[in-house]
Protein backbone atom coordinates (compact mmCIF):
# COMPACT_ATOMS: atom_id res chain seq x y z
CA UNK A 1 0.00 0.00 0.00
CA UNK A 2 1.61 3.31 -1.23
CA UNK A 3 1.81 6.40 1.34
CA UNK A 4 -0.36 8.19 -1.25
CA UNK A 5 -3.16 6.04 0.08
CA UNK A 6 -3.06 6.74 3.45
CA UNK A 7 -2.38 11.10 2.63
CA UNK A 8 -5.54 10.58 1.03
CA UNK A 9 -7.28 8.53 3.47
CA UNK A 10 -6.27 11.45 5.88
CA UNK A 11 -7.28 14.20 3.89
CA UNK A 12 -10.92 12.48 3.88
CA UNK A 13 -11.11 11.62 7.97
CA UNK A 14 -8.64 14.20 9.13
CA UNK A 15 -6.43 13.58 11.67
CA UNK A 16 -8.46 11.95 13.91
CA UNK A 17 -10.31 9.33 12.19
CA UNK A 18 -6.74 7.40 11.44
CA UNK A 19 -4.45 5.51 13.46
CA UNK A 20 -0.78 4.40 12.98
CA UNK A 21 0.64 4.09 15.98
CA UNK A 22 0.77 -0.07 16.79
CA UNK A 23 -0.37 1.41 20.06
CA UNK A 24 -3.26 2.97 18.87
CA UNK A 25 -4.26 0.46 16.59
CA UNK A 26 -4.11 -2.68 19.40
CA UNK A 27 -7.26 -2.37 20.97
CA UNK A 28 -8.73 -2.95 17.35
CA UNK A 29 -6.57 -5.77 16.21
CA UNK A 30 -7.39 -8.27 18.79
CA UNK A 31 -11.12 -10.29 19.15
CA UNK A 32 -13.12 -10.07 22.32
CA UNK A 33 -11.75 -13.83 22.85
CA UNK A 34 -8.25 -12.88 22.22
CA UNK A 35 -8.58 -16.10 19.50
CA UNK A 36 -7.54 -13.24 16.76
CA UNK A 37 -4.42 -10.84 16.38
CA UNK A 38 -4.43 -9.37 13.08
CA UNK A 39 -2.24 -6.29 11.76
CA UNK A 40 -3.71 -3.59 9.90
CA UNK A 41 -2.06 -1.03 7.74
CA UNK A 42 -4.13 1.84 9.24
CA UNK A 43 -7.38 1.85 11.50
CA UNK A 44 -9.65 4.22 9.88
CA UNK A 45 -12.53 5.42 11.53
CA UNK A 46 -14.45 8.15 9.65
CA UNK A 47 -17.26 10.31 10.77
CA UNK A 48 -20.44 10.22 7.65
CA UNK A 49 -21.17 8.13 5.05
CA UNK A 50 -19.91 10.28 2.31
CA UNK A 51 -16.26 10.21 4.33
CA UNK A 52 -16.79 5.88 4.39
CA UNK A 53 -17.87 5.80 0.43
CA UNK A 54 -14.65 8.42 0.06
CA UNK A 55 -12.38 5.80 1.53
CA UNK A 56 -14.18 2.66 0.30
CA UNK A 57 -13.43 3.79 -3.26
CA UNK A 58 -10.09 4.50 -2.58
CA UNK A 59 -9.37 1.65 -1.38
CA UNK A 60 -11.30 -0.19 -4.46
CA UNK A 61 -9.07 1.44 -7.27
CA UNK A 62 -6.09 0.18 -5.58
CA UNK A 63 -6.93 -2.95 -4.74
CA UNK A 64 -6.69 -3.23 -0.79
CA UNK A 65 -8.97 -5.25 2.08
CA UNK A 66 -11.26 -3.61 3.96
CA UNK A 67 -12.04 -5.23 7.56
CA UNK A 68 -15.34 -3.11 9.18
CA UNK A 69 -15.06 -2.86 12.77
CA UNK A 70 -18.05 -2.01 15.08
CA UNK A 71 -17.79 -2.59 19.18
CA UNK A 72 -15.36 -5.74 18.45
CA UNK A 73 -17.86 -8.37 20.38
CA UNK A 74 -17.99 -10.64 18.12
CA UNK A 75 -17.11 -14.39 19.42
CA UNK A 76 -16.02 -15.59 15.79
CA UNK A 77 -12.96 -13.35 14.63
CA UNK A 78 -14.95 -11.78 11.83
CA UNK A 79 -13.82 -8.06 12.85
CA UNK A 80 -10.05 -8.76 12.92
CA UNK A 81 -7.67 -8.86 10.26
CA UNK A 82 -5.64 -11.35 9.02
CA UNK A 83 -1.58 -11.62 9.35
CA UNK A 84 -0.46 -9.58 6.42
CA UNK A 85 -0.89 -5.99 7.64
CA UNK A 86 -2.01 -4.81 4.53
CA UNK A 87 -5.66 -4.27 5.36
CA UNK A 88 -7.73 -1.23 6.44
CA UNK A 89 -9.31 -1.77 9.52
CA UNK A 90 -12.41 0.50 8.95
CA UNK A 91 -14.08 1.31 12.43
CA UNK A 92 -17.84 2.74 12.43
CA UNK A 93 -17.00 3.95 16.35
CA UNK A 94 -17.64 7.99 15.36
CA UNK A 95 -20.86 7.57 13.23
CA UNK A 96 -22.85 7.60 16.55
CA UNK A 97 -25.50 9.90 15.52
CA UNK A 98 -29.67 8.98 16.14
CA UNK A 99 -30.80 10.58 12.78
CA UNK A 100 -34.48 10.49 13.77
CA UNK A 101 -36.95 8.68 15.74
CA UNK A 102 -40.96 8.43 14.50
CA UNK A 103 -42.44 7.08 17.63
CA UNK A 104 -45.99 7.20 15.75
CA UNK A 105 -43.91 4.80 12.75
CA UNK A 106 -42.55 2.91 15.64
CA UNK A 107 -39.38 3.50 13.91
CA UNK A 108 -35.92 5.03 14.70
CA UNK A 109 -33.45 6.12 12.02
CA UNK A 110 -29.78 5.75 13.34
CA UNK A 111 -26.18 5.64 12.22
CA UNK A 112 -24.34 2.12 11.82
CA UNK A 113 -21.97 3.53 15.21
CA UNK A 114 -24.64 4.03 17.82
CA UNK A 115 -24.13 1.58 20.73
CA UNK A 116 -26.68 -0.97 21.17
CA UNK A 117 -27.77 0.63 24.74
CA UNK A 118 -28.44 3.65 23.62
CA UNK A 119 -30.40 2.74 21.08
CA UNK A 120 -32.64 0.87 23.34
CA UNK A 121 -32.47 4.20 25.73
CA UNK A 122 -33.56 6.48 23.34
CA UNK A 123 -36.75 3.94 22.48
CA UNK A 124 -37.53 4.01 26.25
CA UNK A 125 -37.50 7.69 26.59
CA UNK A 126 -39.99 8.18 23.66
CA UNK A 127 -42.08 5.32 25.16
CA UNK A 128 -41.19 2.20 23.23
CA UNK A 129 -39.11 -0.77 23.17
CA UNK A 130 -36.19 -1.74 21.02
CA UNK A 131 -36.12 -5.36 21.94
CA UNK A 132 -32.44 -6.34 21.03
CA UNK A 133 -31.19 -7.08 24.14
CA UNK A 134 -27.77 -9.23 24.95
CA UNK A 135 -24.91 -9.10 27.00
CA UNK A 136 -22.71 -6.98 25.12
CA UNK A 137 -25.37 -4.30 24.63
CA UNK A 138 -23.11 -1.82 25.99
CA UNK A 139 -20.34 -2.11 23.98
CA UNK A 140 -21.60 -3.47 20.62
CA UNK A 141 -22.45 -1.12 17.75
CA UNK A 142 -26.28 -1.08 16.43
CA UNK A 143 -24.45 -1.97 12.83
CA UNK A 144 -22.04 -4.79 14.26
CA UNK A 145 -25.67 -6.03 15.17
CA UNK A 146 -27.40 -5.81 11.75
CA UNK A 147 -24.04 -7.25 10.01
CA UNK A 148 -24.21 -10.73 12.47
CA UNK A 149 -27.96 -10.60 12.51
CA UNK A 150 -27.78 -10.94 16.81
CA UNK A 151 -30.24 -12.84 18.42
CA UNK A 152 -30.11 -12.57 22.27
CA UNK A 153 -33.01 -13.23 24.81
CA UNK A 154 -36.04 -11.53 23.05
CA UNK A 155 -35.84 -13.60 20.11
CA UNK A 156 -38.78 -15.82 20.81
CA UNK A 157 -41.28 -12.59 21.24
CA UNK A 158 -39.47 -10.09 19.24
CA UNK A 159 -37.33 -12.11 16.59
CA UNK A 160 -33.29 -11.78 15.93
CA UNK A 161 -32.52 -8.25 14.15
CA UNK A 162 -33.35 -9.60 11.02
CA UNK A 163 -36.90 -9.18 12.15
CA UNK A 164 -35.95 -5.34 13.44
CA UNK A 165 -34.24 -3.65 10.60
CA UNK A 166 -36.89 -2.01 8.10
CA UNK A 167 -34.46 -0.48 6.20
CA UNK A 168 -29.97 0.18 5.66
CA UNK A 169 -27.78 2.61 4.26
CA UNK A 170 -25.45 0.80 2.86
CA UNK A 171 -21.82 1.57 1.05
CA UNK A 172 -20.90 -1.27 -1.34
CA UNK A 173 -17.52 -2.68 -2.16
CA UNK A 174 -17.27 -0.44 -4.86
CA UNK A 175 -18.15 2.72 -3.04
CA UNK A 176 -20.87 3.71 -4.20
CA UNK A 177 -24.15 3.93 -1.53
CA UNK A 178 -27.08 2.53 -1.64
CA UNK A 179 -29.85 4.22 -0.22
CA UNK A 180 -32.29 1.56 1.38
CA UNK A 181 -33.39 3.75 4.42
CA UNK A 182 -37.10 2.81 4.07
CA UNK A 183 -39.79 2.89 6.96
CA UNK A 184 -42.23 0.43 5.70
CA UNK A 185 -43.98 -1.63 7.25
CA UNK A 186 -45.18 -3.68 3.54
CA UNK A 187 -42.38 -3.25 0.76
CA UNK A 188 -42.93 -5.92 -2.27
CA UNK A 189 -41.03 -4.20 -4.74
CA UNK A 190 -39.06 -7.12 -5.72
CA UNK A 191 -35.83 -8.61 -4.02
CA UNK A 192 -35.33 -7.80 -0.09
CA UNK A 193 -32.05 -6.46 -0.45
CA UNK A 194 -31.46 -5.74 3.15
CA UNK A 195 -32.00 -8.85 4.20
CA UNK A 196 -28.23 -10.22 2.12
CA UNK A 197 -26.43 -7.61 4.25
CA UNK A 198 -27.93 -8.42 7.67
CA UNK A 199 -26.25 -11.27 8.70
CA UNK A 200 -23.43 -11.00 6.12
CA UNK A 201 -20.80 -10.04 8.64
CA UNK A 202 -19.09 -7.21 6.94
CA UNK A 203 -18.25 -9.63 3.75
CA UNK A 204 -21.02 -7.65 1.23
CA UNK A 205 -20.93 -3.85 2.06
CA UNK A 206 -20.53 -1.46 5.07
CA UNK A 207 -23.61 -0.91 6.69
CA UNK A 208 -23.82 3.09 7.74
CA UNK A 209 -27.34 3.34 8.85
CA UNK A 210 -30.34 1.62 9.75
CA UNK A 211 -34.12 2.32 10.10
CA UNK A 212 -34.99 -0.13 13.51
CA UNK A 213 -38.88 -1.18 14.03
CA UNK A 214 -39.59 0.02 17.77
CA UNK A 215 -42.54 -1.68 20.06
CA UNK A 216 -44.49 -0.22 22.89
CA UNK A 217 -42.69 -0.40 25.95
CA UNK A 218 -43.82 -2.79 28.47
CA UNK A 219 -44.87 -1.31 31.58
CA UNK A 220 -45.75 -4.70 33.38
CA UNK A 221 -42.94 -6.89 33.48
CA UNK A 222 -42.61 -10.47 35.83
CA UNK A 223 -39.45 -11.83 36.39
CA UNK A 224 -38.57 -15.78 37.88
CA UNK A 225 -35.74 -17.95 38.61
CA UNK A 226 -36.80 -21.69 38.54
CA UNK A 227 -35.45 -24.47 39.52
CA UNK A 228 -36.06 -27.60 37.95
CA UNK A 229 -35.18 -31.38 38.72
CA UNK A 230 -34.81 -32.36 34.87
CA UNK A 231 -34.37 -31.35 31.88
CA UNK A 232 -37.48 -32.37 30.03
CA UNK A 233 -39.47 -30.15 32.62
CA UNK A 234 -37.81 -27.41 30.52
CA UNK A 235 -40.35 -28.02 27.82
CA UNK A 236 -43.54 -28.48 28.85
CA UNK A 237 -42.77 -25.09 31.37
CA UNK A 238 -41.90 -23.35 28.44
CA UNK A 239 -45.36 -24.67 26.67
CA UNK A 240 -47.46 -23.95 29.74
CA UNK A 241 -45.77 -20.50 30.12
CA UNK A 242 -46.56 -19.43 26.77
CA UNK A 243 -50.45 -21.07 26.64
CA UNK A 244 -51.13 -19.58 30.74
CA UNK A 245 -49.96 -15.94 29.60
CA UNK A 246 -51.03 -15.15 26.01
CA UNK A 247 -48.05 -15.64 24.79
CA UNK A 248 -46.29 -12.90 26.84
CA UNK A 249 -42.74 -14.99 27.66
CA UNK A 250 -40.37 -12.78 26.46
CA UNK A 251 -37.55 -14.85 27.70
CA UNK A 252 -36.80 -18.19 28.44
CA UNK A 253 -32.85 -18.68 29.21
CA UNK A 254 -31.57 -22.31 30.52
CA UNK A 255 -28.76 -22.62 32.61
CA UNK A 256 -27.18 -26.11 34.36
CA UNK A 257 -25.72 -25.71 37.72
CA UNK A 258 -22.33 -25.42 37.11
CA UNK A 259 -23.33 -21.74 35.44
CA UNK A 260 -24.42 -20.98 39.31
CA UNK A 261 -21.17 -22.28 40.57
CA UNK A 262 -19.31 -20.68 38.24
CA UNK A 263 -21.22 -17.00 38.31
CA UNK A 264 -21.14 -16.65 41.81
CA UNK A 265 -17.35 -17.67 41.75
CA UNK A 266 -16.83 -14.94 39.56
CA UNK A 267 -19.19 -12.38 38.97
CA UNK A 268 -19.65 -9.91 41.14
CA UNK A 269 -23.38 -8.85 42.14
CA UNK A 270 -23.97 -12.80 41.14
CA UNK A 271 -25.81 -14.90 43.65
CA UNK A 272 -27.13 -18.27 43.83
CA UNK A 273 -31.38 -17.52 44.65
CA UNK A 274 -31.76 -21.50 46.74
CA UNK A 275 -30.44 -22.46 49.34
CA UNK A 276 -29.84 -25.57 47.70
CA UNK A 277 -28.58 -26.60 44.48
CA UNK A 278 -30.66 -28.29 41.81
CA UNK A 279 -29.80 -29.90 38.34
CA UNK A 280 -31.62 -27.21 36.08
CA UNK A 281 -32.56 -23.61 35.74
CA UNK A 282 -34.76 -21.36 33.78
CA UNK A 283 -34.93 -17.58 33.92
CA UNK A 284 -38.60 -16.55 32.66
CA UNK A 285 -39.34 -13.37 32.36
CA UNK A 286 -43.00 -12.08 31.06
CA UNK A 287 -43.66 -8.33 29.76
CA UNK A 288 -46.84 -6.30 28.71
CA UNK A 289 -47.14 -2.98 27.43
CA UNK A 290 -50.77 -2.95 29.55
CA UNK A 291 -50.40 -1.10 33.13
CA UNK A 292 -52.86 -3.04 34.86
CA UNK A 293 -49.99 -5.03 37.12
CA UNK A 294 -51.30 -8.50 36.58
CA UNK A 295 -48.33 -10.71 35.19
CA UNK A 296 -46.70 -11.24 38.68
CA UNK A 297 -49.92 -12.83 39.59
CA UNK A 298 -50.41 -14.41 36.38
CA UNK A 299 -46.48 -15.67 36.93
CA UNK A 300 -47.25 -16.96 40.67
CA UNK A 301 -50.47 -18.82 39.48
CA UNK A 302 -48.77 -21.01 36.56
CA UNK A 303 -45.52 -21.45 38.80
CA UNK A 304 -47.51 -22.54 41.19
CA UNK A 305 -49.75 -24.87 39.21
CA UNK A 306 -46.70 -26.21 37.54
CA UNK A 307 -44.96 -27.32 41.15
CA UNK A 308 -48.29 -29.24 41.80
CA UNK A 309 -47.40 -30.99 38.81
CA UNK A 310 -43.50 -31.75 39.62
CA UNK A 311 -42.17 -29.46 36.53
CA UNK A 312 -40.74 -26.68 38.79
CA UNK A 313 -39.09 -27.57 41.92
CA UNK A 314 -38.44 -24.50 43.91
CA UNK A 315 -39.00 -20.58 42.63
CA UNK A 316 -37.70 -16.88 43.09
CA UNK A 317 -39.79 -14.34 41.94
CA UNK A 318 -38.52 -10.89 41.65
CA UNK A 319 -40.26 -8.10 43.78
CA UNK A 320 -38.30 -5.08 42.68
CA UNK A 321 -35.87 -4.24 39.90
CA UNK A 322 -32.91 -4.41 41.53
CA UNK A 323 -33.61 -8.19 42.32
CA UNK A 324 -34.81 -8.58 38.73
CA UNK A 325 -31.00 -7.24 37.63
CA UNK A 326 -29.61 -9.55 40.14
CA UNK A 327 -31.36 -12.73 38.66
CA UNK A 328 -30.15 -11.32 35.19
CA UNK A 329 -26.91 -11.06 36.89
CA UNK A 330 -26.06 -14.80 36.70
CA UNK A 331 -27.28 -15.47 33.17
CA UNK A 332 -25.49 -12.16 31.43
CA UNK A 333 -22.43 -12.97 33.70
CA UNK A 334 -21.73 -16.49 32.04
CA UNK A 335 -19.50 -15.92 28.99
CA UNK A 336 -17.40 -13.55 31.95
CA UNK A 337 -17.37 -16.50 34.26
CA UNK A 338 -16.22 -18.82 31.72
CA UNK A 339 -13.80 -17.24 30.45
CA UNK A 340 -12.45 -16.95 33.91
CA UNK A 341 -12.36 -20.90 33.83
CA UNK A 342 -9.99 -21.16 30.93
CA UNK A 343 -10.14 -22.20 27.15
CA UNK A 344 -13.89 -22.64 26.13
CA UNK A 345 -14.67 -24.78 23.20
CA UNK A 346 -18.31 -23.04 22.18
CA UNK A 347 -20.71 -24.24 20.14
CA UNK A 348 -23.81 -21.91 19.28
CA UNK A 349 -26.13 -24.08 17.85
CA UNK A 350 -29.49 -24.53 17.27
CA UNK A 351 -31.95 -28.05 16.71
CA UNK A 352 -35.69 -27.45 16.78
CA UNK A 353 -37.30 -27.02 20.19
CA UNK A 354 -38.82 -30.47 21.37
CA UNK A 355 -35.07 -31.93 20.34
CA UNK A 356 -33.26 -29.75 22.95
CA UNK A 357 -33.48 -32.25 25.45
CA UNK A 358 -32.36 -35.35 23.37
CA UNK A 359 -29.34 -32.89 21.85
CA UNK A 360 -28.37 -32.02 25.05
CA UNK A 361 -28.10 -35.60 26.32
CA UNK A 362 -26.56 -37.33 23.26
CA UNK A 363 -23.55 -34.22 23.06
CA UNK A 364 -22.71 -34.57 26.43
CA UNK A 365 -22.12 -37.81 26.30
CA UNK A 366 -19.93 -37.66 23.15
CA UNK A 367 -18.13 -34.77 24.06
CA UNK A 368 -17.30 -36.38 27.35
CA UNK A 369 -16.33 -39.36 26.15
CA UNK A 370 -13.87 -37.60 23.56
CA UNK A 371 -12.24 -35.85 26.11
CA UNK A 372 -12.37 -37.16 29.73
CA UNK A 373 -12.42 -34.37 32.51
CA UNK A 374 -14.42 -31.84 30.04
CA UNK A 375 -17.02 -29.75 31.66
CA UNK A 376 -20.04 -29.33 29.88
CA UNK A 377 -21.91 -25.79 30.14
CA UNK A 378 -25.17 -26.26 27.74
CA UNK A 379 -27.17 -22.92 28.43
CA UNK A 380 -29.46 -20.23 26.36
CA UNK A 381 -32.02 -19.36 24.91
CA UNK A 382 -34.52 -22.42 25.48
CA UNK A 383 -37.31 -20.51 23.61
CA UNK A 384 -35.34 -20.09 20.47
CA UNK A 385 -34.05 -23.96 20.66
CA UNK A 386 -30.40 -22.42 20.54
CA UNK A 387 -27.93 -23.40 23.07
CA UNK A 388 -24.83 -22.39 24.31
CA UNK A 389 -23.14 -26.30 24.26
CA UNK A 390 -19.81 -24.74 25.80
CA UNK A 391 -17.37 -26.84 26.64
CA UNK A 392 -14.94 -25.51 29.68
CA UNK A 393 -11.69 -26.95 29.95
CA UNK A 394 -10.77 -30.00 32.57
CA UNK A 395 -9.87 -28.42 35.96
CA UNK A 396 -5.64 -27.88 35.84
CA UNK A 397 -5.31 -28.57 32.17
CA UNK A 398 -3.08 -26.48 30.23
CA UNK A 399 -5.04 -23.85 27.90
CA UNK A 400 -3.65 -24.11 25.06
CA UNK A 401 -3.27 -27.74 25.27
CA UNK A 402 -7.08 -27.34 25.25
CA UNK A 403 -7.89 -25.32 22.87
CA UNK A 404 -5.76 -27.46 20.40
CA UNK A 405 -8.67 -29.77 20.78
CA UNK A 406 -11.02 -27.02 19.15
CA UNK A 407 -11.58 -28.90 15.55
CA UNK A 408 -11.89 -31.80 16.95
CA UNK A 409 -14.11 -31.52 19.61
CA UNK A 410 -16.36 -29.03 17.06
CA UNK A 411 -16.78 -32.21 14.81
CA UNK A 412 -17.89 -34.41 17.67
CA UNK A 413 -20.63 -32.16 18.87
CA UNK A 414 -21.48 -30.52 14.93
CA UNK A 415 -21.72 -33.98 13.54
CA UNK A 416 -24.65 -34.15 16.33
CA UNK A 417 -26.63 -30.85 15.91
CA UNK A 418 -26.66 -31.67 11.72
CA UNK A 419 -27.79 -35.20 12.31
CA UNK A 420 -30.70 -33.57 14.36
CA UNK A 421 -31.27 -31.14 11.67
CA UNK A 422 -30.10 -28.24 13.64
CA UNK A 423 -27.35 -25.75 12.63
CA UNK A 424 -23.80 -24.65 13.80
CA UNK A 425 -24.50 -21.42 14.46
CA UNK A 426 -27.46 -20.30 15.48
CA UNK A 427 -26.44 -16.71 16.48
CA UNK A 428 -23.05 -15.64 16.23
CA UNK A 429 -22.13 -16.09 12.94
CA UNK A 430 -19.53 -17.88 11.03
CA UNK A 431 -16.20 -15.40 11.07
CA UNK A 432 -12.96 -17.17 10.43
CA UNK A 433 -13.65 -19.38 13.86
CA UNK A 434 -16.05 -21.32 11.43
CA UNK A 435 -15.24 -21.18 8.01
CA UNK A 436 -13.90 -24.74 7.77
CA UNK A 437 -17.16 -26.07 9.33
CA UNK A 438 -19.39 -24.33 7.11
CA UNK A 439 -17.40 -25.54 4.02
CA UNK A 440 -17.70 -29.26 5.63
CA UNK A 441 -21.72 -28.75 6.72
CA UNK A 442 -23.11 -26.80 4.33
CA UNK A 443 -24.59 -28.16 1.57
CA UNK A 444 -22.66 -27.43 -2.00
CA UNK A 445 -25.71 -25.97 -4.02
CA UNK A 446 -26.25 -23.51 -0.77
CA UNK A 447 -22.14 -22.87 -0.90
CA UNK A 448 -22.25 -22.36 -3.99
CA UNK A 449 -25.32 -19.66 -4.24
CA UNK A 450 -23.75 -17.81 -0.84
CA UNK A 451 -20.43 -17.94 -3.47
CA UNK A 452 -22.29 -16.04 -6.41
CA UNK A 453 -23.81 -13.77 -3.97
CA UNK A 454 -20.55 -12.78 -3.20
CA UNK A 455 -19.37 -12.22 -6.69
CA UNK A 456 -21.93 -10.17 -7.64
CA UNK A 457 -21.80 -7.78 -4.68
CA UNK A 458 -17.81 -7.72 -4.30
CA UNK A 459 -16.18 -9.72 -7.51
CA UNK A 460 -12.74 -9.15 -6.03
CA UNK A 461 -12.76 -10.09 -2.75
CA UNK A 462 -11.86 -7.07 -1.08
CA UNK A 463 -14.94 -6.48 1.74
CA UNK A 464 -13.55 -8.57 4.61
CA UNK A 465 -11.61 -10.96 2.79
CA UNK A 466 -11.28 -14.68 4.19
CA UNK A 467 -14.41 -14.19 6.51
CA UNK A 468 -17.15 -16.79 5.94
CA UNK A 469 -16.29 -18.41 2.96
CA UNK A 470 -13.23 -19.87 2.27
P1 LIG B 1 -18.03 -6.50 15.67
O1 LIG B 1 -17.58 -7.58 16.58
O2 LIG B 1 -17.21 -5.30 15.61
O3 LIG B 1 -18.18 -7.11 14.18
C1 LIG B 1 -18.86 -8.29 13.96
C2 LIG B 1 -18.98 -8.54 12.45
O4 LIG B 1 -19.78 -7.53 11.84
C3 LIG B 1 -17.66 -8.50 11.69
O5 LIG B 1 -17.77 -9.34 10.59
C4 LIG B 1 -17.58 -7.07 11.19
O6 LIG B 1 -16.78 -6.98 10.03
C5 LIG B 1 -19.02 -6.81 10.87
N1 LIG B 1 -19.44 -5.42 10.99
C6 LIG B 1 -19.43 -4.66 12.11
N2 LIG B 1 -19.98 -3.46 11.85
C7 LIG B 1 -20.32 -3.47 10.54
C8 LIG B 1 -20.92 -2.53 9.67
N3 LIG B 1 -21.30 -1.33 10.11
N4 LIG B 1 -21.12 -2.87 8.38
C9 LIG B 1 -20.75 -4.09 7.93
N5 LIG B 1 -20.18 -5.02 8.71
C10 LIG B 1 -19.97 -4.71 10.00
N6 LIG B 1 -24.49 -12.32 20.03
C11 LIG B 1 -25.75 -12.75 19.89
O7 LIG B 1 -26.22 -12.89 18.75
N7 LIG B 1 -26.53 -13.04 20.97
C12 LIG B 1 -26.08 -12.90 22.23
O8 LIG B 1 -26.79 -13.23 23.19
C13 LIG B 1 -24.76 -12.41 22.42
N8 LIG B 1 -24.27 -12.21 23.65
C14 LIG B 1 -22.99 -11.79 23.81
C15 LIG B 1 -22.52 -11.59 25.10
C16 LIG B 1 -21.21 -11.18 25.31
C17 LIG B 1 -20.72 -10.95 26.72
C18 LIG B 1 -20.37 -10.95 24.19
C19 LIG B 1 -18.95 -10.48 24.38
C20 LIG B 1 -20.84 -11.11 22.91
C21 LIG B 1 -22.16 -11.55 22.70
N9 LIG B 1 -22.67 -11.73 21.42
C22 LIG B 1 -23.97 -12.15 21.26
C23 LIG B 1 -21.83 -11.54 20.23
C24 LIG B 1 -21.70 -10.06 19.76
O9 LIG B 1 -21.90 -9.17 20.79
C25 LIG B 1 -22.68 -9.76 18.67
O10 LIG B 1 -22.36 -10.55 17.55
C26 LIG B 1 -22.71 -8.29 18.24
O11 LIG B 1 -23.82 -8.13 17.43
C27 LIG B 1 -21.47 -7.82 17.50
O12 LIG B 1 -21.54 -6.40 17.38
P2 LIG B 1 -20.19 -5.51 17.28
O13 LIG B 1 -20.61 -4.11 17.04
O14 LIG B 1 -19.32 -5.74 18.44
O15 LIG B 1 -19.55 -6.12 15.96
C1 LIG C 1 -25.04 -15.46 25.45
O1 LIG C 1 -26.15 -15.87 25.16
C2 LIG C 1 -24.11 -15.08 24.34
O2 LIG C 1 -24.68 -15.27 26.62
C3 LIG C 1 -22.67 -15.53 24.53
O3 LIG C 1 -24.60 -15.45 23.11
C4 LIG C 1 -22.53 -17.02 24.53
O4 LIG C 1 -20.25 -16.82 25.26
C5 LIG C 1 -21.09 -17.52 24.69
O5 LIG C 1 -20.84 -18.63 24.24
ZN1 LIG D 1 -26.61 -16.18 23.15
Amino acid sequence: MSDDLLSRIAAVVGPNGLLTAASDMAPYLEDERGLYHGRARAVVRPGSTIEVAEIVRLCHERGVGIVPQGGNTGLCGAATPDATGAQILLSLSRMNTLRAIDPVNFTMTVDAGVVLQTVQETADKAGCLFPLNFGAQGSCLIGGAIATNAGGAGVLRYGNTRDLVMGLEVVLPDGRIWDGMRALRKDNTGYDLKQLFIGSEGTLGIITGAVLKLFPKPKDIATAFCALSNLDSALSLLARARAATGDLVSAFELMPRIVLEITTTHVSGAADPFGEPYPWYVLIELSSSCSDGTLQNSLEDFLGAAMEDGEVVDAVLASSSEQRRGLWRIREGIPEAQSREGGSIKHDISVPISSVPAFIRRATSAAEAALPGVRVLAYGHLGDGNLHFNLSQPIGADKEAYLAEYVRLNHVVHDIVVDMQGSISAEHGIGQLKKEELAHYKAPLELDLMRRIKDVFDPNGMMNPGKVLL
